[in-house]
């Protein structure tokens, strides 16, 4: 980090560096590392697990740049958090338990947070290793997610004491899918979207970014409400969806409950080349959603032209938006478990700071069409 953004970060009343990893609870995270070194082009980086120490559970970190997956799973529950994370599997299949976010002093982010009505997980406490000295704190958001707070300032090594850097499962790409974490989104319960928009607000500080109302993006049948908040160098972002009444079960309404209850719904990944990265991908097995031909007979007269040829992003089933910032890229994948829950958006941003409000009713219309084939409508 520079000066001038260590400066202007210390202004906040809640100053964060940016996401620092998304933690995954999964039933096998051997198979789960395998998954996104082979299908997302991450690179492993460190392991812990009963071979250095944790006998409890498994844990493989995996890099995109600066994104950072960790992916957790139960070896034998032994103690609290074992139980909490085979339970967690149990009720929610794969599932985020974590968007960690990376702060410069997590002492004083947890003194704010619970100062500003946090409700605490864990206060501050500190690992060490060879490596240095990492600070973490822990503070509840919707469902049973959290959010730990990482001051890792006085630390140089491969994730937290306690991993080791390992190899990678296979050689990654020699040109990387994604660089970084562009929005983690929650689904939340009917009608308490505007609680959870207040929550980050006092919380964190955040502030809002844009409001989607139910006629925004409402099809024949899906309907929902999302507001999107931000820290205030929008390095951190998370929209927050809720159900919308409407005709038959949204969207919002299958996740909550193949889900078990509220959670992340969606981690968006910033890329550069979303062209290449999703031909990589659709190679590798991803599934993604389709997106039928007419969408493209009419895409060139609003979006006007993109970096992509019109024939390209046909081709790719790959989204575009315009707004008077500029225009973005986007595409999303299935859901990437057996549960109707998780799923992943890439995203090449060309000015845009939106998250691509032209295509919702696209986009839900495709959504609609997977729920139907699930039954689910
Ligand atoms: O993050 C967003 O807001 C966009 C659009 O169920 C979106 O990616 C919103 C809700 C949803 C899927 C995508
Ligand atoms: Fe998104």
């Amino acid at each position: 980090m520079t000066e001038t953004k260590d400066a202007k970060a210390a202004g906040d009343a809640f100053p964060v560096k940016g996401m620092d990893a998304v933690v995954f609870a999964v039933g096998n995270a051997k198979q789960a590392a395998h998954y996104y070194s082979t299908a997302f082009g991450m690179r492993r980086v460190a392991y812990a697990g009963p071979e250095n120490g944790s006998r409890e559970t498994a844990s493989y970190v995996l890099e995109s740049g600066g994104a950072r997956f960790v992916l957790t799973s139960v070896i034998k529950p032994a103690t609290e958090r074992g139980r909490f994370l085979a339970e967690h599997v149990a009720a929610h299949g794969d599932g985020v338990i974590d968007l960690a976010i990376e702060v410069p002093d997590a002492r004083a982010a947890y003194d704010y947070a619970v100062a500003h009505g946090a409700h605490g997980l864990a206060e501050p406490y500190e690992l060490k290793d060879e490596h240095g000295t990492v600070v973490l704190a822990e503070i509840a958001t919707y469902g049973q997610t959290r959010h730990t707070l990482v001051d890792r300032t006085g630390y140089d090594g491969p994730y937290l004491p306690g991993y080791d850097a390992v190899a990678p499962v296979v050689e990654p790409p020699t040109r990387r899918y994604f660089q970084a974490i562009d929005h983690c989104v929650g689904n939340v319960e009917l009608g308490r979207m505007n609680e959870w928009v207040t929550f980050y607000n006092q919380v964190m500080g955040f502030t809002n970014m844009k409001e989607f109302v139910g006629d925004d993006i409402a099809t024949e049948y899906s309907a929902l409400m999302s507001k999107v908040v931000a820290d205030g160098t929008r390095k951190v972002k998370f929209p927050l969806n809720e159900p919308a009444v409407a005709k038959r079960k949204s969207q919002i309404d299958e996740y909550l409950e193949f889900y078990g209850g509220p959670g992340v719904q969606h981690i968006a990944l910033a890329t550069n080349d979303i062209v290449a990265s999703v031909r990589a991908m659709r190679a590798a097995g991803v599934e993604f959603l389709d997106t039928p031909d007419s969408y493209y007979d009419t895409l060139g007269e609003w979006v006007g032209d993109t970096r992509v040829p019109l024939d390209e992003l046909r081709d790719l089933k790959i989204l575009a938006d315009r707004d008077e910032d500029g225009y973005l890229l986007q595409i999303f994948t299935k859901p990437v478990q057996d549960r109707p829950t998780v799923f992943f958006e890439m995203i090449e941003r060309h000015g845009s700071m939106g998250f691509g409000k032209g295509n919702f009713k696209a986009l839900f219309e495709a959504i609609e069409r997977e729920q139907a084939l699930r039954g689910n409508l």
